[in-house]
């Protein structure tokens, strides 16, 4: 069973959404979203092939193929493996467990019945596109079994995992109580990545807890070897399993495609900021609608400063975009509607009529307009509780090339640890998000010179280390993993 597409990506979604024109005909628009931004530029320079549902439940699409030349392969998910798999064991389980249980995550036997049983079919689906000795590249959470899988139905496959958001310390992994197919489906992997060192390190010390004589706390699979560290950007470890297969372990810090974002357009900057009422400071948030982005505590943040004085409602506005997100979820209609409800207040409180101080738009939107929305910000305001990367920091940097601009930027976000010169804070504390926005303030009218040094240094940063950067690294050191040791040495796709 092979196919003959020699690069192949696996992700839990394709990078298309189908939409309806008013004459009911239907047309695939690329969708947004952090991993779309980020391997779409790669995959049109494989002409790759990318394997995953289509967003649309119950219904059977053929492959086919995008203006740029990548093979789209849908696989089919009902309405029930939408529930179980994505809506449960992906979002309700994983990624809670996984962000450091900002809401506690669901056990549930029946959503992990259903993630088993489309990582299975997702596996069937690579088994057949991929070319005899063919690149396999596994995105994301919602497919740590997948390269255990492929592994045994496709023993010549080169594959690689990638996890876009955090791994945990092994004390919270070890609630999981399917903790060891999880482990023992990413140990498939030739080489397996992370965002950074600290991901990376837990996993490592995971993976020494199963080999150590503690190793019965997780079951299989046992007799796990550690050896090295998780450098950034080469294979800085490796785990040698019981049956003597070697897997890489690394950390390949994701970016962006830089040309993709800018440069705005400045007109439409200045008529953005003529609609806000040309205020002197505006504040910017960009997320998707999702209780681990600290929205919430922006706003409270923000909020105080009104109240303090510190911010004078005539000056100040903060342009908050949410991109709705898994809408159906209880913990995300909370989410929301806390931050509708602050939003609310705060306008109700400091706003006049016609002039809000906060402007909240709760929709998605093409990526040219957030690039002016970016350009035109004074502050952009990232406050997660827990992040993989957030590409939103990095690209706000990449729109202010002349340095103008501030960033405040959560320590719990993967991007503090390349954007250093940032205005850190720690969103559990709301004096420090506080504290960050009144220094972001203050240095862009006090200290503009030294304000406009930090902002070149991030923005150096962000385009000599962009998603292509990224991508190659990683394929580079796939290319190099053979945790079979019987390589041909054919070299791989780049
Ligand atoms: P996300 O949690 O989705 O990604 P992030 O990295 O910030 O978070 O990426 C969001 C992307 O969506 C950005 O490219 C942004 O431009 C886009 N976006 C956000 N709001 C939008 C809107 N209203 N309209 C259009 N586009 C919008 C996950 C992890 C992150 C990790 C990425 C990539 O949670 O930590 O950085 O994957 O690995």
């Amino acid at each position: 069973m092979s196919g003959d597409n020699s690069f192949v990506v696996v992700a839990n979604r394709l990078p298309v959404d189908l939409t309806t024109e008013p004459d009911g005909t239907s047309t695939w628009a690329p969708s947004p979203g952090g991993l779309v931004a980020a391997l779409s530029p790669v995959l049109e320079r494989h002409q790759g092939c990318w394997v995953g549902w289509p967003g649309v439940a119950d219904e059977t699409f053929e492959p086919f193929r995008t203006d740029a030349g990548v093979l789209l392969h849908p696989v089919r998910l009902t309405a029930a493996d939408f529930e179980g798999f994505y809506e449960g064991f992906s979002n309700a389980t994983l990624w809670p467990l996984y962000h450091d249980l900002i809401v506690p995550p669901i056990y549930d036997r029946e959503w992990w019945s259903a993630y088993r049983e489309v990582n299975l079919r997702f596996a069937d689906e690579v088994a057949a596109v991929a070319a005899e000795g063919a690149t396999v590249w596994v995105q994301d959470y919602q497919l740590q079994l997948l390269p255990g899988i492929l592994r045994q139905l496709r023993p010549d496959l080169k594959i690689g995992f990638f996890l876009h958001i955090p791994f945990p310390g092994p004390e919270l992994f070890r609630q999981l109580p399917w903790r060891e197919e999880v482990v023992r489906g990413l140990l498939g992997a030739d080489l397996i990545g992370f965002h950074n060192e600290s991901n990376a390190a837990n996993f490592l010390d995971l993976a020494r807890q199963v080999s150590g004589p503690s190793g019965s706390h997780i079951g299989q699979p046992d007799e796990l070897r550690v050896e090295g560290a998780a450098a950034t950007r080469e294979i800085g470890a490796h785990i040698t399993t019981s049956d003597g297969r070697r897997v890489g372990v690394g950390a390949f810090p994701i970016s962006i495609d830089v040309d993709s974002i800018g440069p705005a357009d400045p007109a439409a900057v200045a008529e953005l900021r003529a609609e806000l009422g040309e205020p002197k400071t505006v504040m910017l948030g960009v997320d998707r609608l999702d209780y681990t982005k600290g929205i919430l505590q922006r706003l409270l943040a923000f909020e105080e400063l009104l109240e303090s004085g510190a911010l004078d409602p005539e000056e100040v506005v903060l342009v908050q975009v949410a991109t709705p997100s898994r809408e159906r979820i209880e913990q995300y209609r909370v989410a929301r509607s806390q931050v509708e409800e602050a939003v609310g207040r705060i306008n109700g409180h400091f706003g006049t009529i016609g002039n809000p101080v906060v402007h909240y738009q709760h929709r998605s939107m093409p990526k040219s307009q957030l690039g002016a929305y970016y350009a035109m910000a004074d502050i952009m305001l990232v406050t997660s509780f827990k992040d993989g990367m957030n590409l939103v920091a990095k690209e706000y940097v990449a729109t202010h090339p002349d340095g103008s601009g501030a960033l405040v930027l959560s320590e719990f976000a993967g991007a503090s640890v390349e954007l250093e010169q940032a205005h850190l804070c720690n969103p559990f504390d709301l004096e420090s998000v506080k504290r960050a926005i009144l220094n972001a303030v203050w240095d862009l009218d006090d200290a503009p010179e030294a304000t406009r040094e930090r902002m070149l240094a991030m923005h150096e940063q962000v385009t000599t280390h962009d998603v292509d950067l990224w991508a190659s690294s990683f394929l580079d050191c796939l290319a190099q993993a053979d945790s079979t040791g019987d390589s041909d040495g054919e070299p791989e796709p780049r």
